[in-house]
């Protein structure tokens, strides 16, 4: 008998074949999805194809405008090419209704990244699809972030050793990432590495059913978020791709249910490998937990495929591991109800019970008297930073786990005294205080306002007239006021009974480490708070709309 074909680095754990019990359960898994929107309309799809079409030809305006830059000949600058090609959950296949398109942009040896930001944006800046941008281009990668025509766009762009980029290059080739910079890398191998993933497993139609509903399902239980060191989009990918190399006949269904068995008894920090790690004369870094201690340190190892192998999930700390390994185990008991009848695929993705869980909480509050865009860069350098005060805390004495929650939540008041802001920034974040805090005028969020005039018109979206219109009214309600802009990010705790514990200094070498990038040594324009909880006063928005907020259990005498 021929051997059956093994894909990856372990032969299949099972060949077996979904029996009808199997179809019946996928069936279902296929509606869930469908309810819970997870798949655009064939319009969208249309839309985003036209979108991606626009990008290239724009793409070579830009090859073409900096080469012509470089004093080429028109005609040697229009060979020059430039190239479009996608990454992320669009890549992948598994993207909703709200995703971004990642897109990367390769260009010829001659164009840099500089001329990325020079003559890119302008180009951008000149098509009547643009709602908004946003370049940074001094992120680790350099982006440019855009809505265009009414979908988000990350664009990045790499350069390649070549004086020409055609549509057919593929970057499949490691040669070609010769003499690149480590910026070049990062940003040509979000595309190799998506389609070495897609690669990697049987079948493709499988792994993109079953990656959504993990998605999915990792979102809703609060354990999806690079940032917070929980797996990101591309470690839930690879996850998931490995599942369906190990049962490469089973269905959708099937993988979900072995996803959360395989995981649970997986011995970490074994690496979870698609492939055999590559190596390569190139003088990039690979993972390699025998020669780097950074590397063996690493808690659950997701690693890329593609040369230079990564690791997608060196942010796990020892308390999500444990948390991510809880939701695992949450899985296999859900999953063997599933298989008998007692439950469903929705009891699986119910919401997470965070706010519930914990006795205590850390209330980490990056706040910004100033405009919004200044509040977005601080409190994106604070939420990045959040992982570190997490591992101090979980080193802090009668710690016994530190949970950060994976998305944080803004606010944002109009005051006219300094005293005014002082008062909101002390009473917020209580429930205790929220009667008090009502006297200063909150202002609404656009972007909820936004979704709310959108619902009360039957998901009708909104036209980029009415909504600037909108944001001109906020202007107005709110023009000869102050702002003052508050990101809460929330840490739960499980401690020793009866132990003292002493936060102030995990805290302080936190604050001191968010404070040392000069952007934002205004202390009194940029602050953080630090503050406590216990569960029944937390603030009302991190619950739902009818979700029954933990009370304090008072003991009664007898
Ligand atoms: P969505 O459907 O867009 O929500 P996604 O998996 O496409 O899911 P993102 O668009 O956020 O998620 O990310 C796409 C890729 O971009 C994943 C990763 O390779 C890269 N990426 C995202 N955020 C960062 C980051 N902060 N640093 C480096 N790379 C990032
Ligand atoms: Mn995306
Ligand atoms: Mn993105």
């Amino acid at each position: 008998m021929n051997q059956p074909q093994q894909w990856g680095t372990s032969r299949p754990f099972s060949l077996d074949r979904p029996t009808p019990a199997d179809e019946a359960l996928n069936k279902s898994l296929f509606q869930l999805l469908r309810d819970e929107k997870s798949f655009e309309t064939h319009q969208q799809t249309e839309k985003r194809k036209k979108v991606i079409a626009v990008l290239t030809d724009l793409a070579k305006q830009f090859v073409f405008e900096a080469s012509l830059s470089k004093g080429m000949s028109e005609s040697l600058a229009r060979d020059a090419g430039g190239c479009v090609y996608t990454f992320g959950s669009y890549r992948l296949g598994v993207h909703g209704p709200g995703s971004d398109i990642d897109t990367l942009i390769v260009v010829p040896k001659h164009v840099s990244r500089e001329d990325f930001f020079t003559f890119m944006v302008p180009i951008l800046k000149a098509r009547p699809e643009l709602e908004e941008i946003q370049p940074v281009s001094e992120a680790f990668v350099p982006i440019i972030k855009m809505e265009f025509d009414g979908i988000s766009i990350d664009l990045i762009c790499g350069k390649v050793d070549l004086a020409q980029v055609n549509s057919d290059l593929t970057l499949t080739d490691t040669g070609i990432l010769r003499n690149i910079d480590d910026k070049d890398l990062r940003a040509l191998n979000g595309t190799r590495v998506t389609d070495d993933i897609l690669k990697a497993v049987p079948s493709k139609s499988v792994f993109r059913l079953a990656l959504r509903f993990i998605k999915l399902w990792a979102q809703k239980r609060g354990i999806y978020a690079n940032v917070f060191g929980f797996p990101g989009g591309v470690a839930w990918a690879m996850l998931v791709a490995k599942i369906c190399q190990l049962y490469p006949n089973a269905n959708s269904a099937t993988i979900v249910q072995k996803f959360f068995f395989v995981y649970y008894s997986w011995k970490w920090p074994q690496p979870v490998l698609l492939k055999t790690i590559e190596t390569h004369k190139l003088p990039f870094r690979v993972w390699n937990p025998t020669k780097s201690n950074q590397d063996r340190f690493h808690k659950m190892p997701v690693i890329t495929p593609s040369y230079p192998s990564m690791c997608a999930t060196h942010n796990i700390t020892e308390s999500n591991k444990r948390v991510i390994l809880r939701e695992f185990k949450r899985g296999i008991d859900i999953c063997n109800k599933i298989t008998t009848g007692e439950m469903t695929w929705k009891d699986l993705i119910a919401k997470h019970d965070f706010f519930h869980r914990y006795k205590f909480y850390l209330i980490l509050l990056a706040t910004t008297k100033g405009t919004e865009e200044e509040h977005l860069k601080w409190s994106g350098c604070v939420e990045s930073k959040v992982r570190l005060l997490v591992t101090k805390l979980e080193n802090t004495p009668y710690i016994d786990l530190a949970q950060p929650h994976n998305k944080y939540f803004e606010s944002s008041y109009a005051y006219n005294t300094d005293d005014e802001a002082e008062s909101i920034l002390a009473k917020f974040g209580f429930f205790k205080s929220e009667p008090e805090l009502k006297k200063y005028r909150e202002i609404e969020n656009i972007k909820s306002i936004f979704e709310k005039t959108e619902k009360e018109r039957n998901g009708e979206p909104l036209t980029s007239e009415e909504k600037n219109q909108i944001v001109e009214n906020q202007k107005q309600k709110y023009s000869g006021f102050k702002q003052v802009h508050i990101a809460s990010m929330f840490i739960g705790f499980e401690i020793q009974e009866k132990q003292p514990i002493d936060l102030a200094r995990a805290c302080e070498e936190f604050m001191e480490i968010c404070r040392s990038s000069s952007d934002f040594d205004d202390g009194d324009k940029f602050s953080i708070q630090i503050k406590y909880a216990k569960s029944y006063d937390l603030p009302s928005f991190v619950y739902d709309e009818g979700e029954q907020r933990p009370e304090k259990i008072t003991k009664k005498r007898k």
